[in-house]
C-alpha cells in the first residue's frame, strides 16, 4: 500500500474522528469548542455561533430595558391617574361644601336685610316718637307757662280787691322754694314760674328745679354757649339770655333773692370727660348795687372742690366786675376784660363760671384759662356745662347779715331747725333741716 493511500486513509479517519466529535459538540458545545481548538472550521463555526448569540442577546437585553420603561411610565401614568382621580373628588367635595356655605350666606344676607328694613321701621317710629313727644313737651310748657301768667294774673287781680276791700293782701312767690311748700314741683325737672323776691317792684319770671326735696331758683346757666358773656355793668346788673337756654338771672334780683332770708348756693357742674360735679355753700348772698354787688358764701362741701373760698384768690367779700366797671383786686389789669367775663374777681379767680364757653374745653391759648373755669376740677380746661342756683338755707348757723337795699336782714340762728328774717320778706316760716344738701344728691330723680 502507497503512502498516499495510506495518507487518505488517516484522512478519513481523521475526519470520522472529527464529525465524531462535532456530534458531541452539539450536545456540549463549550466543552467540545475547548477539547476541540485545534479544529479550526468548527471554532470558525462557533465564532459565528458566538457572535449569533451576543447579538440576540443584546436585542433581547435592549428588549427588556425597553420593556422597563414602558412598565414604569405605565405605572407613573395610573399613579397619576390614582391621584387626579382623588383631587377630581376632593374638588366635588369642597364645591359642594362652597355651594352649601353660598346657599346659608344668602339666607343669612335676607335675615340681615330684614332686620335692616325692621330696624329702620324702628327707627322712623322712634323719632315719630321722639317728635311727638318733643311736641308734647313743647305744649305742656306752653301750658305750664300759660297757667303760670294766669295764676299771676288771678293773684294780681286778687292782691288788688284784697286792697280794695281793705283785707290782708296774700302773696306772690318769693322764689321757687316757696312753690314747692305749698305742694308744687314735685319731680325732678324744669319749672318756670312768676315770683316776687321781697323788695323787688315787678314779678318775674324764673327757672326752678326741684332737687333733694326743694325748690332751687337757677340764677346763672351755661350749656352750649348760645349767650355771650363777655357784657357790661348794666346787662349783668338787669340779667340777660333765655331761661330755657343760657342766662344771668340779674344781680339785683340775685340780690332781693337772697337778702330776704339766709341763701344757700349749690352749683352744678359738668366736664368734657362726662363727669359730674357739684359745690354746695351753706351761705350765700349778693350785697346791693351801692355795694357794687358784693359776694358773701361761705360753707362749702361737696366732690368739686372748693374754688370759692380757698385761701388763694377768695372770692368771699369781693364787689362784682365787668369790662366796664374794674373792681377786682387786680391792680395793674382788668380780670373781666382779661378772662372776658363779668364775676366777683379777686387778682383773678379760682372760680370764673361766667368765661368763654369753649366747645371740647381746649382754651385757644393754653395760659391764658378764660373759659368756664373751676380751678379744683380742672386748672386749663374749660367747663361743658354750668348752673348756679339757690335756696334757703335756715337749719345751718348764718353770719350776722347787714342787708343794703332794703331788702331785709337776718340774724344768726343756732341750727335748730328754724329761720329768722325780717324786714321786707314777710313773714317767718320754719324750713325742713332734712333738705339740706347731701353727698348723695346728684341727679337724683323723685
Ligand atoms: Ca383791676
Amino acid at each position: 500500500m502507497e503512502i498516499s493511500q495510506i495518507l487518505r486513509i488517516l484522512f478519513v479517519v481523521c475526519l470520522c474522528i472529527c464529525l465524531s466529535f462535532e456530534q458531541r459538540e452539539d450536545k456540549h458545545i463549550r466543552k467540545s469548542r475547548r477539547k476541540r481548538r485545534g479544529c479550526k472550521c468548527v471554532q470558525r463555526y462557533m465564532s459565528e455561533v458566538d457572535k449569533m448569540i451576543d447579538a440576540k442577546l443584546r436585542d433581547f437585553k435592549a428588549m427588556y430595558i425597553v420593556q422597563g420603561q414602558k412598565e414604569k411610565r405605565h405605572a407613573e401614568t395610573q399613579r397619576m391617574r390614582d391621584a387626579l382621580l382623588r383631587l377630581s373628588g376632593d374638588v366635588a367635595e369642597t364645591k359642594n361644601a362652597l355651594r352649601i356655605m353660598t346657599n346659608n350666606l344668602e339666607g343669612m344676607m335676607g335675615e340681615l336685610d330684614n332686620t335692616q328694613k325692621d330696624y329702620a321701621k324702628l327707627s322712623r317710629r322712634i323719632n315719630h316718637m321722639g317728635g311727638a313727644l318733643g311736641n308734647l313737651t313743647k305744649y305742656v310748657d306752653t301750658m305750664e307757662e300759660r297757667l303760670a301768667y294766669r295764676a299771676n294774673a288771678l293773684m294780681d287781680n286778687e292782691i288788688a280787691q284784697q286792697e280794695q276791700s281793705g283785707v290782708e293782701t296774700k302773696k306772690m312767690p318769693t322764689q321757687c322754694q316757696d312753690v314747692f311748700e305749698q305742694g308744687g314741683m314735685r319731680f325732678r325737672g324744669d319749672y318756670y314760674i312768676m315770683i316776687k323776691p321781697a323788695g323787688v317792684t315787678h314779678a318775674f319770671k324764673a327757672l326752678c328745679q326741684m332737687v333733694n326735696n326743694s325748690g332751687w331758683t337757677v340764677i346763672q346757666k351755661r350749656q352750649d354757649g348760645s349767650v355771650d358773656f363777655y357784657r357790661g355793668w348794666e346787662d349783668y346788673r338787669r340779667g340777660f339770655g333765655s331761661l330755657e337756654g343760657e342766662f344771668w338771672l340779674g344781680n339785683d334780683n340775685i340780690h332781693y333773692l337772697t337778702s330776704q332770708e339766709p341763701t344757700m348756693l349749690r352749683i352744678e357742674m359738668e366736664d368734657w370727660n362726662g363727669n359730674f360735679h357739684y359745690a354746695v355753700y351753706d351761705y350765700f348772698r349778693v350785697d346791693s348795687l351801692k355795694e357794687n354787688y358784693r359776694l358773701h358764701i361761705s360753707g362749702y362741701h361737696g366732690n368739686a372742690g372748693d374754688s370759692m373760698t380757698s385761701l388763694y384768690e377768695n372770692h368771699d367779700g369781693m364787689p362784682f366786675s365787668t369790662k366796664d366797671k374794674d373792681n377786682d383786686g387786680r391792680y395793674y389789669d382788668s380780670c373781666a376784660k382779661h378772662y372776658q367775663g363779668g364775676w366777683w374777681f379777686n387778682n383773678c379767680f379760682e372760680a370764673h363760671l361766667n368765661g368763654k364757653y369753649y366747645h371740647k374745653g381746649f382754651h385757644k391759648n393754653f395760659f391764658q384759662r378764660d373759659g368756664i373755669q373751676w380751678n379744683t376740677i380742672h386748672m386749663y380746661s374749660s367747663l361743658k356745662a354750668v348752673q348756679m342756683m339757690i335756696k334757703p338755707a335756715s337749719h345751718v348757723n348764718q353770719p350776722k347779715v347787714t342787708i343794703v337795699g332794703g331788702a331785709s336782714s337776718s340774724n344768726s340762728n343756732s341750727g335748730s331747725g328754724s329761720s329768722s328774717k325780717s324786714g321786707a320778706a314777710g313773714s317767718s316760716k320754719n324750713f325742713d333741716v332734712t333738705t339740706a344738701v347731701t353727698s348723695n344728691e346728684v341727679k337724683t330723680p323723685v
